[in-house]
Protein backbone atom coordinates (compact mmCIF):
# COMPACT_ATOMS: atom_id res chain seq x y z
CA UNK A 1 0.00 0.00 0.00
CA UNK A 2 0.72 4.09 -0.52
CA UNK A 3 2.19 4.81 2.49
CA UNK A 4 0.96 8.06 2.26
CA UNK A 5 -2.67 5.69 2.55
CA UNK A 6 -1.29 3.92 5.76
CA UNK A 7 -0.73 6.88 7.20
CA UNK A 8 -4.67 8.23 6.19
CA UNK A 9 -5.93 5.16 7.60
CA UNK A 10 -4.15 5.61 10.37
CA UNK A 11 -4.87 9.13 11.45
CA UNK A 12 -8.71 7.79 10.45
CA UNK A 13 -8.31 5.15 13.16
CA UNK A 14 -7.15 7.61 15.56
CA UNK A 15 -9.77 10.04 15.05
CA UNK A 16 -12.37 7.45 15.52
CA UNK A 17 -10.81 6.32 19.06
CA UNK A 18 -13.17 8.42 21.51
CA UNK A 19 -11.49 8.47 24.89
CA UNK A 20 -13.37 7.22 28.16
CA UNK A 21 -14.48 10.08 30.74
CA UNK A 22 -11.69 10.73 33.27
CA UNK A 23 -12.54 9.46 37.24
CA UNK A 24 -9.86 11.11 38.26
CA UNK A 25 -7.76 13.87 36.47
CA UNK A 26 -5.83 17.20 36.83
CA UNK A 27 -9.58 19.12 36.52
CA UNK A 28 -10.37 17.26 39.94
CA UNK A 29 -7.59 19.07 41.63
CA UNK A 30 -9.91 22.82 41.43
CA UNK A 31 -12.26 21.18 43.96
CA UNK A 32 -10.49 20.50 47.10
CA UNK A 33 -12.16 23.00 49.36
CA UNK A 34 -9.74 25.08 51.68
CA UNK A 35 -12.03 23.74 54.65
CA UNK A 36 -11.23 20.11 53.39
CA UNK A 37 -7.15 21.36 53.40
CA UNK A 38 -5.96 21.23 56.59
CA UNK A 39 -2.65 23.79 56.74
CA UNK A 40 -1.41 23.83 60.30
CA UNK A 41 2.24 25.64 61.75
CA UNK A 42 4.79 23.38 62.94
CA UNK A 43 4.98 24.73 66.17
CA UNK A 44 1.18 22.78 67.05
CA UNK A 45 3.21 19.50 66.63
CA UNK A 46 7.27 20.13 67.77
CA UNK A 47 7.51 18.64 71.52
CA UNK A 48 11.31 18.83 71.95
CA UNK A 49 12.01 22.59 71.02
CA UNK A 50 11.23 23.83 67.37
CA UNK A 51 13.59 21.95 64.14
CA UNK A 52 17.13 22.97 64.31
CA UNK A 53 19.86 22.84 61.87
CA UNK A 54 22.65 20.84 63.77
CA UNK A 55 26.23 20.01 62.69
CA UNK A 56 26.46 22.15 60.07
CA UNK A 57 29.68 22.25 57.70
CA UNK A 58 30.60 24.08 54.78
CA UNK A 59 29.02 21.05 52.70
CA UNK A 60 26.11 19.85 54.46
CA UNK A 61 23.89 19.70 57.89
CA UNK A 62 20.74 17.74 59.19
CA UNK A 63 17.64 18.89 60.52
CA UNK A 64 16.66 17.88 63.44
CA UNK A 65 13.35 18.00 65.60
CA UNK A 66 10.60 15.52 67.21
CA UNK A 67 6.83 15.69 66.48
CA UNK A 68 3.93 14.97 68.74
CA UNK A 69 2.30 12.49 65.88
CA UNK A 70 4.20 10.97 63.07
CA UNK A 71 4.64 12.99 60.05
CA UNK A 72 6.44 12.40 56.50
CA UNK A 73 9.06 15.19 56.91
CA UNK A 74 10.74 16.92 54.11
CA UNK A 75 12.99 20.19 54.05
CA UNK A 76 12.32 22.42 51.23
CA UNK A 77 16.21 24.83 50.91
CA UNK A 78 18.09 26.96 48.79
CA UNK A 79 19.80 30.13 48.15
CA UNK A 80 16.51 31.98 47.41
CA UNK A 81 12.92 32.08 48.73
CA UNK A 82 12.26 29.68 45.51
CA UNK A 83 14.14 26.66 47.25
CA UNK A 84 15.46 24.41 44.71
CA UNK A 85 16.43 21.52 46.92
CA UNK A 86 14.38 19.32 48.80
CA UNK A 87 15.02 16.89 51.65
CA UNK A 88 13.30 13.75 53.00
CA UNK A 89 13.89 11.78 56.54
CA UNK A 90 16.46 8.32 55.02
CA UNK A 91 14.95 6.13 57.51
CA UNK A 92 14.85 2.99 55.59
CA UNK A 93 11.21 1.66 57.80
CA UNK A 94 9.67 5.14 55.62
CA UNK A 95 6.24 6.23 56.09
CA UNK A 96 5.47 8.93 58.93
CA UNK A 97 7.30 8.90 62.15
CA UNK A 98 8.17 11.62 65.04
CA UNK A 99 12.09 11.59 65.15
CA UNK A 100 13.31 13.51 62.04
CA UNK A 101 16.73 14.08 60.67
CA UNK A 102 16.57 14.42 57.33
CA UNK A 103 20.33 15.21 55.71
CA UNK A 104 20.64 18.75 54.03
CA UNK A 105 23.46 18.11 51.23
CA UNK A 106 25.12 19.99 48.56
CA UNK A 107 25.53 23.39 50.44
CA UNK A 108 28.16 25.75 49.52
CA UNK A 109 30.68 27.49 52.04
CA UNK A 110 29.80 30.69 53.84
CA UNK A 111 26.35 30.91 51.74
CA UNK A 112 22.99 31.85 53.12
CA UNK A 113 20.09 29.03 52.13
CA UNK A 114 16.37 29.70 52.88
CA UNK A 115 14.47 26.95 54.12
CA UNK A 116 11.21 25.72 55.15
CA UNK A 117 9.98 22.45 56.86
CA UNK A 118 6.98 20.60 55.89
CA UNK A 119 5.78 17.37 57.36
CA UNK A 120 2.48 15.64 56.27
CA UNK A 121 0.27 13.58 59.06
CA UNK A 122 -1.43 10.53 57.99
CA UNK A 123 -4.97 12.35 58.31
CA UNK A 124 -3.51 14.56 55.86
CA UNK A 125 -2.94 17.66 57.72
CA UNK A 126 0.23 19.70 56.19
CA UNK A 127 2.04 20.97 58.94
CA UNK A 128 4.55 23.87 57.99
CA UNK A 129 7.12 26.18 59.37
CA UNK A 130 7.55 30.00 58.59
CA UNK A 131 10.72 30.81 55.86
CA UNK A 132 14.30 30.54 57.90
CA UNK A 133 17.99 31.10 56.93
CA UNK A 134 20.90 29.19 57.78
CA UNK A 135 24.62 30.37 56.79
CA UNK A 136 27.05 27.52 56.37
CA UNK A 137 30.73 28.44 57.22
CA UNK A 138 33.54 28.69 55.29
CA UNK A 139 35.93 26.17 54.22
CA UNK A 140 38.18 24.49 56.98
CA UNK A 141 41.70 24.83 54.98
CA UNK A 142 43.17 23.42 58.03
CA UNK A 143 41.00 20.37 58.37
CA UNK A 144 42.99 16.83 59.30
CA UNK A 145 43.13 14.28 56.10
CA UNK A 146 40.61 11.64 56.94
CA UNK A 147 43.30 8.19 55.88
CA UNK A 148 39.88 6.24 55.07
CA UNK A 149 38.23 8.47 52.45
CA UNK A 150 37.66 7.69 49.28
CA UNK A 151 38.92 10.48 48.14
CA UNK A 152 42.00 10.16 49.77
CA UNK A 153 42.25 6.78 48.27
CA UNK A 154 41.02 4.29 50.72
CA UNK A 155 39.06 1.50 49.75
CA UNK A 156 36.63 -1.54 51.20
CA UNK A 157 38.38 -4.64 51.29
CA UNK A 158 36.06 -6.89 52.96
CA UNK A 159 32.48 -6.40 54.13
CA UNK A 160 30.58 -8.83 56.28
CA UNK A 161 27.42 -7.78 53.80
CA UNK A 162 26.02 -5.50 52.01
CA UNK A 163 21.72 -4.86 52.18
CA UNK A 164 19.79 -6.86 49.47
CA UNK A 165 23.51 -8.17 47.84
CA UNK A 166 24.31 -5.30 46.56
CA UNK A 167 27.99 -4.33 45.77
CA UNK A 168 29.75 -1.90 47.15
CA UNK A 169 29.32 1.42 45.22
CA UNK A 170 25.17 0.72 45.34
CA UNK A 171 22.98 2.73 47.64
CA UNK A 172 23.69 1.08 51.04
CA UNK A 173 26.92 -0.43 49.75
CA UNK A 174 29.85 -0.25 51.81
CA UNK A 175 31.50 2.59 50.24
CA UNK A 176 28.70 5.04 51.67
CA UNK A 177 30.54 4.69 55.29
CA UNK A 178 33.85 6.10 53.78
CA UNK A 179 32.36 8.63 51.28
CA UNK A 180 32.26 11.68 53.09
CA UNK A 181 28.88 12.22 53.24
CA UNK A 182 26.23 12.05 55.98
CA UNK A 183 23.17 11.13 53.53
CA UNK A 184 24.51 8.25 52.84
CA UNK A 185 24.89 4.83 54.40
CA UNK A 186 26.58 1.37 54.89
CA UNK A 187 23.76 -0.89 55.16
CA UNK A 188 24.18 -5.05 56.32
CA UNK A 189 21.62 -7.50 55.10
CA UNK A 190 20.23 -8.37 58.71
CA UNK A 191 23.88 -8.73 59.99
CA UNK A 192 23.60 -7.53 63.67
CA UNK A 193 26.58 -8.25 65.98
CA UNK A 194 28.34 -10.28 63.23
CA UNK A 195 28.87 -6.99 60.90
CA UNK A 196 32.07 -6.08 59.90
CA UNK A 197 33.60 -3.88 57.44
CA UNK A 198 37.52 -3.24 56.53
CA UNK A 199 39.39 -0.25 55.00
CA UNK A 200 42.71 -0.34 53.03
CA UNK A 201 44.74 3.01 53.25
CA UNK A 202 46.56 4.31 50.61
CA UNK A 203 49.64 3.67 52.10
CA UNK A 204 50.72 2.31 55.59
CA UNK A 205 49.89 4.93 58.09
CA UNK A 206 50.27 5.96 62.14
CA UNK A 207 46.43 6.20 63.22
CA UNK A 208 45.91 8.44 66.00
CA UNK A 209 42.13 8.55 66.13
CA UNK A 210 38.96 7.06 64.42
CA UNK A 211 35.81 8.25 64.13
CA UNK A 212 32.66 6.09 64.08
CA UNK A 213 28.81 7.18 63.68
CA UNK A 214 26.45 4.19 63.36
CA UNK A 215 23.19 4.03 61.41
CA UNK A 216 20.38 3.28 63.22
CA UNK A 217 16.30 2.35 62.60
CA UNK A 218 13.54 4.34 64.04
CA UNK A 219 12.27 0.51 64.69
CA UNK A 220 15.67 0.13 67.29
CA UNK A 221 17.54 -2.20 65.19
CA UNK A 222 20.44 -1.70 63.11
CA UNK A 223 22.45 0.37 65.64
CA UNK A 224 25.86 -0.44 66.79
CA UNK A 225 26.40 0.40 70.54
CA UNK A 226 30.40 -1.53 70.72
CA UNK A 227 32.73 -2.34 68.13
CA UNK A 228 36.34 -3.33 67.64
CA UNK A 229 38.74 -1.95 65.74
CA UNK A 230 41.75 -4.42 64.39
CA UNK A 231 44.89 -3.45 62.03
CA UNK A 232 46.86 -5.83 59.28
CA UNK A 233 49.45 -5.62 61.93
CA UNK A 234 47.68 -7.45 64.46
CA UNK A 235 46.53 -4.81 67.14
CA UNK A 236 43.62 -4.59 68.34
CA UNK A 237 42.01 -1.30 69.70
CA UNK A 238 38.46 -1.13 72.08
CA UNK A 239 36.05 -2.65 72.29
CA UNK A 240 34.55 1.40 72.19
CA UNK A 241 31.20 2.48 73.18
CA UNK A 242 28.60 4.17 70.77
CA UNK A 243 26.92 6.25 72.91
CA UNK A 244 24.06 7.36 70.31
CA UNK A 245 24.06 7.17 66.50
CA UNK A 246 22.86 11.12 66.16
CA UNK A 247 26.84 11.81 65.08
CA UNK A 248 30.47 10.51 65.06
CA UNK A 249 32.11 9.63 67.93
CA UNK A 250 35.62 10.09 68.22
CA UNK A 251 38.54 7.58 69.81
CA UNK A 252 42.14 7.68 70.56
CA UNK A 253 43.99 4.74 69.22
CA UNK A 254 47.42 3.93 68.41
CA UNK A 255 47.86 1.64 65.82
CA UNK A 256 50.43 0.77 62.51
CA UNK A 257 47.56 0.31 59.82
CA UNK A 258 47.66 -0.25 56.18
CA UNK A 259 44.01 -1.82 56.65
CA UNK A 260 41.82 -1.55 59.78
CA UNK A 261 38.34 -3.74 60.20
CA UNK A 262 35.72 -2.70 62.14
CA UNK A 263 33.88 -5.33 64.05
CA UNK A 264 30.53 -4.90 65.59
CA UNK A 265 30.25 -6.19 69.33
CA UNK A 266 27.17 -5.42 70.10
CA UNK A 267 24.27 -3.88 68.59
CA UNK A 268 20.28 -4.37 68.76
CA UNK A 269 20.74 -6.55 65.55
CA UNK A 270 19.04 -5.99 61.76
CA UNK A 271 20.66 -4.46 59.43
CA UNK A 272 23.76 -2.81 61.52
CA UNK A 273 26.05 -0.23 59.32
CA UNK A 274 27.22 3.28 59.41
CA UNK A 275 26.91 6.44 58.53
CA UNK A 276 30.51 7.59 58.30
CA UNK A 277 33.86 5.91 59.47
CA UNK A 278 36.72 8.14 59.42
CA UNK A 279 40.67 7.56 60.46
CA UNK A 280 43.12 10.23 61.87
CA UNK A 281 46.57 10.17 61.53
CA UNK A 282 48.80 10.88 64.75
CA1 LIG B 1 28.20 8.16 54.18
Amino acid sequence: MNPLRIFAATAIAVSLYVAPPFVTGPAEADTISDAALKVRPIDDVFTNGPPRIEDLTSLDGILRFVSSVPLACSMVYGETAAFGQVTVDQDMNGGAHTDHHPAITGLKPDTTYFYRVQGTAVDGTLYVSKVQTFHTPKRDANAALNLASLDAGARVTAVSSNFGGGANDASWGANSAIDGSRATEWSTNGDGDKGFIEIEFAKSSDVGAIEVWTRSMSNNTAQIFEFTVTADSGQTAGPFKLPDAAKPHRFEVDLQAKRLRLDVVASNGGNVGLVEFAAYPR
